[in-house]
């Protein structure tokens, strides 16, 4: 051990955590040695055999970040192996670590995600060569006890000490915190692939950020911020968020090319503001073959079917999954010498799809890439496709061997989303899937950040975390909410709202419950039903999750419970604010909640609540509201507006952020006593709009677009009206004083 003898440095915010006897680490091999290269003090150079090492801090507000730079100094390559930015005992949190939660950040889309309690957690390790290979790409054999965050983590003792630590770079390398309890220990590692350095040349690890607070979701925030801010440039945040329709979570992959043609036209008859059609994974006849189109399904290829997205006015999505080559495609049998490779010459597989082993391919090779480029621009230029979801990216950086040596399993991952990026332009939305999430910020729009939902709420083939079900998508959605629109677009994954049957398991609490999430954070909004079948009475649950909102709804208790119950969407006009809740009752029993103001953290005041699926007026708190029976897996969706002394708009039931994106304007007029409330929504909906009147006006009468039209008064202060909206409608309610 080579190190140098200087005492330990600590970090530490005054009042706050302190990080003491911190050092950072380098492991390589120079000739036939393993060496490990500790460094205890910033800025000083290190030397090893074949290796110098500079450890760099610097102080940002409220925290430090910290990063290594290596040089190879002899005269043959070092392999590098590991750079630990930071290592030392586990942070002083003023409380004990069985106390803690810790984030934990899965590495891919479909990785579980959430604020691990150090006691009682419900993460259990499947401890599987195929969950390793999808889910653990740092996977050793003393893995045993030890939390392994990809890229960021926060560590909170409640009730106010928070620290995180957070990569503020990814572009280059797989970085993970680890910590571990048993021992006490903390690393901050950056994964260097055993890559080579050849003399002379340098290279920097990712810059790790600390940072602490007393509110460890604000810091999360922050850091998805700094992140977006720094390294996606903002570039991939912009625009109008996709809507659409996706064939897989009916058809799984049996879908036909009469049966998108049959789902295109549903959508233009029921007026749906359903803008993508996905063709997603089976048009092909294998992974990599991706001109070739499987004729029992599509008998005249893709182009007709391109060409009727495009004359409905919608755009064509296609699914892929770029890195891989099946092992009975046309692809590798032509091109066997353009996979991964692993220590004995053998191709790597990536995944085994749907029984099909696929190898991983090798993304560093530049046949690959010229392939990959030609691959897209074909699909864009000869199908028109404008909207890419590539999937099981993750293969690209299985571990192996490379063309090029000195790329790490992030850069040779980056340089295929690169290769794609660049064919497809920056004009067309690529939604990354099965993907790292650190090596694709800034080349991707949109992220699918969960597992796949599913017909069941509950798994059904395996019973772990990242198994496809209705509640792992939905915990993932949810505790991964801060990177909306700060990283991309976050991707919840599709909203199935067909009737109950062979086809879907949900219950309608469930399917609602579906509906509510994805409206309520305000990303990515596909359907995935078969709409010339569906029951209108369903169609309804759509509509209100449409358009999405863009806004995300922050899990206000992503830090206390592992499955977050309470989301809070505020929303802000010139002419009102309001806040709509969704409370979640994961529970497979009927509970009593409570929802305290205190707990929403809104500002002390009256409210009017309007409990949204049940329809249903509470009256006014300034305080909490009980749900005696909160039914299980539904999302109670409450909405919190501040009583006035005068006629205002109490809510809508076209969008379930009821106003935020129907609601265009809403003006009281005091001397005529005309409430005035602009709508516009794109589609066809029915749908009411409630007003509260205070006890001093009465109504006279409710016109829409001029029209007098009939309206009930629910109970003693509320009005309600219907009214069929089609684009634009204004509502204007007339009110005089009550005689005293
Ligand atoms: C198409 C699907 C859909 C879906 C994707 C992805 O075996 N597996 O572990 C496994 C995981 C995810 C998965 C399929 C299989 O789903 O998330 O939206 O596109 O591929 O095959």
């Amino acid at each position: 051990m080579d190190t140098h003898p200087v005492d330990h440095p600590t970090l530490s915010w005054p009042g706050g955590p302190a990080l003491r006897q911190v050092a950072a680490a380098v492991r390589y091999r120079f000739g036939e040695a393993l060496h490990n290269l500790t460094l205890t003090e910033p800025d000083r150079p290190v030397a090893g055999p074949g290796l110098q090492a500079v450890w760099r801090w610097e102080s940002v507000p409220n925290g430090y970040r910290l990063w290594l730079e290596l040089t190879a100094t002899g005269e043959t390559p070092v392999t590098l192996e590991t750079a630990d930015v930071l290592t030392g005992p586990a942070p002083d949190l003023g409380a004990p670590m069985l106390t803690w939660r810790v984030y934990q950040n899965g590495w891919q889309s479909w990785s579980p995600t959430f604020a691990r309690h150090l006691e009682g957690t419900i993460y259990a390790d499947p401890g599987t060569p195929e969950y390793r290979a999808a889910h653990q790409p740092h996977w050793e054999p003393d893995y045993d006890g030890l939390i392994s965050s990809e890229w960021v983590t926060v560590l909170f003792a409640p009730p106010a000490r928070a620290l995180l630590l957070g990569f503020v770079t990814a572009k280059d390398q797989l970085a993970e915190i680890r910590l571990r309890s048993e021992g006490s220990e903390l690393t901050a590692r950056c994964h260097l692939d055993s890559v080579l350095l050849s003399p002379g040349a340098s290279l920097r690890t990712e810059v790790l950020h600390l940072e602490a607070g007393p509110d460890p979701l604000r810091l999360l925030e922050t850091w998805a911020d700094l992140v977006g801010r720094d390294v996606a440039q903002d570039s991939s945040c912009t625009g109008p968020i996709p809507t659409g329709w996706c064939t897989w979570y009916y058809f799984y992959g049996e879908n036909t090319a009469d049966d998108v043609l049959e789902n295109l036209r549903a959508i233009t008859d029921y007026h749906l503001p359903l803008d993508v059609i996905l063709i997603d994974d089976g048009y092909q006849t294998a992974i990599g073959d991706w001109f070739s189109i499987n004729l029992d399904k599509f008998p005249d290829g893709m182009e007709p079917v391109a060409e009727a997205v495009r004359a409905a006015g919608r755009q064509l999505g296609i699914w892929t999954a770029p890195f891989g080559a099946a092992a009975t495609s046309e692809l590798f049998a032509a091109h066997p010498d353009w996979t991964v490779r692993d220590d004995d010459g053998n191709p790597v597989v990536g995944w085994v799809h749907w029984g099909v082993p696929c190898y991983a391919l090798d993304t560093t090779h530049p046949e690959v890439l010229a392939w990959l480029e030609e691959t897209f621009r074909r699909m864009r230029r000869e199908w028109g496709a404008t909207f890419f979801k590539i999937d099981f990216l993750f293969a690209a950086a299985r571990p192996g061997r490379r063309h090029d040596p000195t790329a790490t399993r992030a850069q040779a991952l980056r340089r295929g989303v690169e290769a794609i990026r660049a064919a497809i332009g920056d004009d067309a939305f690529l939604l990354g899937c099965g993907a790292p999430l650190g090596p694709c910020i800034g080349l991707v729009d949109g992220m699918r950040i969960g597992t796949d939902v599913d017909p069941n709420w509950h798994p059904i083939f395996r019973y772990d975390l990242s198994a496809a079900s209705t509640e792992n998508a939905l915990r993932n959605a949810i505790t991964r909410a801060p990177f909306h629109n700060r990283l991309w677009l976050n991707d919840p994954d599709c909203l199935l709202v067909r009737q109950r049957g062979p086809d879907l398991d949900l219950v309608l609490n469930e399917m609602r419950t579906l509906t509510a999430v994805i409206a309520l954070l305000g990303g990515l909004t596909l359907n995935s039903d078969n709409l010339p079948f569906i029951r209108p009475g369903r169609l309804k649950y759509l509509r209100q999750a449409l358009p999405p909102t863009g806004v995300s709804a922050r899990p206000l208790d992503l830090f206390e419970h592992e499955m977050p119950r309470r989301l809070l969407l505020s929303v802000e006009r010139d002419w009102g604010c309001w806040w709509v809740a969704g409370v979640i009752n994961w529970e497979d029993r009927t509970v009593q909640t409570t929802v305290r103001l205190a707990d929403l953290g809104l500002p002390p005041g009256r409210y009017h609540v309007f409990h949204y699926w049940r329809r249903r007026y509470l009256g006014v708190t300034d305080d909490a509201v009980v749900l005696t029976r909160h039914q299980p897996h539904e999302t109670a969706v409450l909405l919190f507006k501040p009583v006035s002394d005068r006629p205002d708009l109490l809510t809508t039931t076209f969008h379930v952020c009821q106003g935020a994106v129907e609601v265009t304007d809403c003006r009281w007029d005091e001397e005529a006593g005309l409430l005035r409330v602009g709508l516009e929504k794109a589609g066809q909906q029915f749908g009411e709009v409630w007003l509260t009147v205070p006890p001093s006006w009465e109504a006279v009468e409710v016109r829409v677009d001029g029209r007098r039209s009939p309206w009930v008064s629910p109970a003693p202060g509320l009005l309600r009206a219907g009214l069929m909206l089609e684009g634009r409608a204004e509502f204007i309610a007339t009110f005089r004083k009550r005689e005293r």
